[in-house]
């Protein structure tokens, strides 16, 4: 049944730690002699890099990345910054203007605000957000670049006042080599980028080392290995979310057009790793993207790689009914899901989980992948059912901040004495009624 092959899916794609490809197998055990699990490894890299700190990052860097660099070729220099902006496309510089600046709306429109009430005259009590200090962003470089990703985590923390954002990415040319992802930066006024990647990268900003001094908090997308890393500094440091692979629903209707539902899936389908469901109670429309399917992955650039994710993470489910769509899209809690129907909006207020959702026919989901405003930093692995999205708020912390004056100090003591007594907490009462 439906429900079934929906838990197979979700099992799969779940990063359990205990999976990984045969190339990265071969190269862990090349760097440590033995076979290890990536838990493993992953333990190992921090424990490495906490205790001998730049020597290991660079180590690993050498060893994992193929990238021998010294201690000092870490940073990326402001010149090359500089230079990567001035070579780049004046176009994409415009749309990166044109994004950031519907992303910092966004953003700033849903910013925490300092919240005071007086719930009786001589007391005020405050909830106060502050910006975190100094955090680091992880821009993924393996199998291809991503200045999209530098704007949906710098521009939140920027509207959120962080002081110091750092960003790493793996020595690599779709990593920290890649221009127009060093242009980005560059635009949006981030001057500390270095060259490393994986869980080095991770333990180094959370543990902090001579070339990387340590951060407040860790977010943004990477591979298995990253996401282990920033489970396992979790405490040390903050992290955003633990994150698998990309995900999509479709909900589709008969008014849905089977090649804009084939072209969304595809879009999901070739992040590879990426998981792309159709769901939708009109048969015809199973068939129909099917062909669509087929006819359109031949045009698109990684067609292998987005036909391979299709086969192992790709399903077109037909349910019964509208309801019978909206039960099995909260039970597999999607990090992303697309509501093509004639009434999306009936839709989305039967479902409670998905990370970010995506409005009727005209609404694909890369508009919010590149440039609505809400970021793409999104829950994964069922996790929306607990989690959210990055957004500004991310890169907050909140306090209290209470106030009495003397009348309401004597209003209140009763109680606060009566609690404290019962705890046997007597210096606790005592310090209230001293004031009496
Ligand atoms: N769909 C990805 C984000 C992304 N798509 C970046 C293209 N570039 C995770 O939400
Ligand atoms: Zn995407």
């Amino acid at each position: 049944g439906s429900t079934e092959v929906l838990q197979q899916l979700r099992d799969k794609l779940s990063p359990q730690g205990d999976v990984v490809s045969p190339r990265g197998r071969a190269l862990t055990e090349e760097v440590f002699g033995q076979a290890l699990t990536p838990v493993q490894v992953v333990d190992r890299i921090c424990d490495d890099v906490r205790r001998d700190g730049t020597p290991a990052l660079l180590r690993y860097s050498a060893s994992l990345d193929k990238a021998d660099l010294s201690a000092d070729q870490l940073r990326v220099p402001a010149a090359d910054l500089a230079a990567a902006h001035a070579g780049a496309d004046p176009e994409l510089l415009n749309s990166i203007r044109r994004i950031a600046e519907n992303i910092r709306q966004f953003q700033t429109a849903i910013l925490h605000r300092d919240v005071t009430i007086t719930p009786q005259p001589g007391v005020t009590l405050t909830q106060r957000y502050l910006p975190l200090r100094r955090v680091g962003v992880c821009v993924p470089g393996g199998a291809a670049a991503y200045p999209s990703t530098v704007l949906m985590t710098v521009v939140p923390a920027q509207v959120a006042g962080v002081d110091e954002i750092v960003v790493v990415a793996p020595p690599t040319k779709f990593g920290s080599y890649n221009t127009d992802m060093l242009a980005t930066c560059h635009e949006l006024g981030v001057t500390e980028v270095y060259r490393c990647g994986g869980a080095q990268a991770v333990a180094a900003m959370a543990y902090g080392c001579d070339a990387l001094p340590a951060v407040d908090k860790i977010v943004g997308p990477g591979n298995l290995f990253v996401a282990l890393a920033k489970k396992n500094v979790y405490g040390t440091v903050d992290i955003d979310s633990f994150a698998g692979p990309s995900e999509v629903i479709v909900i589709a209707d008969q008014t849905a057009r089977a090649d804009y539902v084939a072209a969304d899936l595809l879009a999901q389908a070739e992040h590879s790793p990426g998981s792309a469901i159709l769901i939708t109670w009109h048969a015809p429309l199973i068939e129909a993207v099917k062909v669509e399917l087929e006819k359109q992955v031949a045009m698109l650039q990684r067609s292998e790689l987005t036909v391979d994710a299709l086969e192992s993470f790709g399903a077109l489910i037909l349910v019964r009914d509208q309801d019978h769509a909206c039960e099995l899209t909260d039970q597999f809690a999607p990090e992303h899901l697309n509501i093509e129907t004639e009434d999306p909006h009936a839709m989305i207020a039967k479902i409670r989980n998905a990370g970010a959702t995506f409005l009727g026919h005209h609404t694909p989901v890369a508009l919010g992948d590149y440039a609505a405003g809400p970021s793409h930093v999104l829950p994964t692995g069922g996790t929306c059912t607990w989690a959210a999205g990055l957004s500004c708020n991310s890169f907050l912390r909140s306090g209290s901040v209470t106030e009495f004056d003397p009348a309401a100090l004597n209003q209140i003591a009763p109680d606060v004495v009566r609690l404290a007594e019962k705890e046997g907490l007597t210096a606790h009462a005592r310090s209230v009624t001293i004031r009496q």
